[in-house]
């Protein structure tokens, strides 16, 4: 039974381990205190914590002085947490330097963005060992390691290599990526692309949001590395690593509680009252260049030029939360961006509207749904995105109005969500087009594709997600072991 995970039924732990824990640690005089913080991975972690139990190891954020740390640890594990510390410098080379400046740039198809530099590549190895050693105080014989997205993409190997040290050979280790993994002609520009593949195949199991990103690793298997790979598995150093498919969720109930909550409630009003009259469409991002904010504006810029009739009568809505600023393509992708706000309001606006409200910040969860909830369309552009969650959230909270989502086809959402109008974010002609066959779509065409929409969404959870990949790494291993014993 699956939901059987984790529970007294079941004697295997889980150890979730992720580069960044998802707490906020501040401390009030003498005494600490401890707040769960946001995010796409605390979001679909959070679903699966209604399944099952778990222990989730990772970097708190910055180094806490010595003499703190043991109230720090004492705390986080009343909150069943444990933490991984880095020093500074290790820290901001490995997360900034090698994970935020090489390899998000190359899994997202934007090799221009990389800048190598061994010092960064250092830090990457020093930061995984870190995690490695300090998940061998926490790991017993017969427990499942669930290491998460591509800051930890040594880690499989270099834990692995410890427990074998220690004799616990019967740790079962998964991995997942959150992000895009790109074809091999593009993965092969890294230098270090043997290591990387070594690093994770090291795991029992691997996972990836599509098929393609699956078949994608597998190649640069077969062709970096001369492994001989099946569409599920690949075989290293005489040990089969299996491979799969594991589609990301949300968990909806959350969206659906917060809709009726009278905070939610009374904002959703004053956005009604606001907006009256206007037609809104909503964008919620990262402020990344991943996620094609500035061919957003420009579609939208593209849509008002073509159907003047809806000048002063839509606008678009666009959280764009801050994002890696320490990072130099990060500060370009801001400057332009404002400068296209700031162009396209000129050309449009009047002193009565406003054609893009643009807010560069993070806004609260009862904002969040309140502004899906009174949106018409929801807008997604990404060039590349592993999966994209906000897809998810909107149709979670269109029950009343069923607005429609225009999705790009390079969000890995494309895959599954049936219902929604599926774009090539590059082609501003044609996201400028779906803009306006979105907001002149029947109220039945609306309500059909909601339907579909909203069964997925609310069927293929996040609780889902973990609780599949989490019985099938139990699955793999327990075949393993068997095959072993023959
Ligand atoms: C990575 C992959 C993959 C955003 N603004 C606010 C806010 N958010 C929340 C959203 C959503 C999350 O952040 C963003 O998740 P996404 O999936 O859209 O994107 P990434 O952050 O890039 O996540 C992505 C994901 O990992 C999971 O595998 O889907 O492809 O890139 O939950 O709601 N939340 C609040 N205020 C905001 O202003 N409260």
């Amino acid at each position: 039974d699956e939901s059987e995970i984790g529970t007294a039924g079941d004697p295997s732990r889980l150890i979730v381990v992720s580069n960044r824990l998802p707490v906020t640690l501040a401390q009030n005089g003498n005494e600490w205190s401890f707040k769960l913080s946001s995010g796409g991975l605390v979001s679909a972690l959070s679903g699966l914590k209604r399944e099952m139990s778990f222990t989730w190891v990772g970097w708190p954020g910055k180094d806490f002085g010595e003499s703190d740390r043991q109230k720090i640890n004492s705390l986080l594990k009343e909150n069943s947490c444990g933490a991984v510390y880095l020093d500074d410098e290790t820290a901001e080379l490995y997360y900034n330097g090698f994970a935020n400046s090489i390899l998000w740039p190359l899994f997202h198809y934007h090799p221009g963005e990389m800048i190598f530099e061994d010092v960064a590549w250092d830090a990457y190895q020093r930061a995984n060992q870190a995690f490695a050693e300090s998940l061998l105080d926490q790991v017993q014989d017969g427990d499942l390691v669930w290491i998460q997205d591509y800051h930890l993409m040594l880690l499989p190997r270099m834990l692995r290599k410890l427990l074998d040290e220690r004799g616990l050979h019967s740790v079962k280790i998964g991995w997942f990526l959150h992000t895009p993994f790109p074809s091999s002609e593009l993965y092969r520009i890294l230098p270090v692309r043997r290591e990387i593949l070594e690093g994770v195949l090291a795991a029992d199991l691997l996972g990836f949001h599509t098929y393609d990103y699956a078949r994608h690793f597998l190649s640069s298997c077969t062709r970096i590395l001369g492994l001989p790979s099946a569409p599920n598995s690949v075989e290293c150093e005489g040990r089969v690593v299996h491979v799969g498919t594991f589609p990301i969720g949300i968990d909806p109930e959350k969206f659906a509680e917060a809709l009726k909550t009278p905070e939610v409630q009374g904002r959703l009003q004053e956005f009604e009252q606001k907006f009256k009259g206007t037609r809104v469409v909503v964008g919620v991002d990262r402020l990344d260049y991943i996620k094609g904010v500035p061919q957003k504006f420009l579609a939208f810029e593209h849509f008002l030029t073509q159907h003047p009739e809806h000048v002063g009568q839509v606008v678009l809505v666009q959280v764009a939360v801050p994002s890696r600023g320490d990072v130099e393509e990060y500060k370009q992708l801001i400057s332009n961006v404002n400068e296209l706000v700031g162009r396209i309001n000129g050309r449009f606006g009047t002193v009565e509207y406003t054609p893009i409200h643009f807010l560069h910040k993070s806004v609260t969860f009862t904002e969040l749904v309140s502004l899906y909830a009174v949106s018409d369309v929801c807008l997604i552009t990404s060039t590349r995105d592993g999966m994209n969650l906000v897809s998810y959230e909107y149709v979670a909270s269109q029950q009343q109005r069923h607005g429609v989502l225009v999705l790009s086809e390079f969000a890995g959402a494309a895959q599954s969500l049936n219902g929604s109008l599926i774009i090539n974010s590059w082609n501003i002609e044609e996201v400028a087009d779906a803009m306006y066959q979105a907001l002149s779509m029947s109220a039945e065409q609306r309500a059909a594709n909601f339907n579909m929409l909203y069964k997925y969404v609310t069927k293929y959870t996040a609780a889902y997600w973990g609780v599949s990949f989490i019985s099938e790494l139990k699955r793999v291993s327990q075949a393993a072991d068997e095959l072993a014993q023959l």
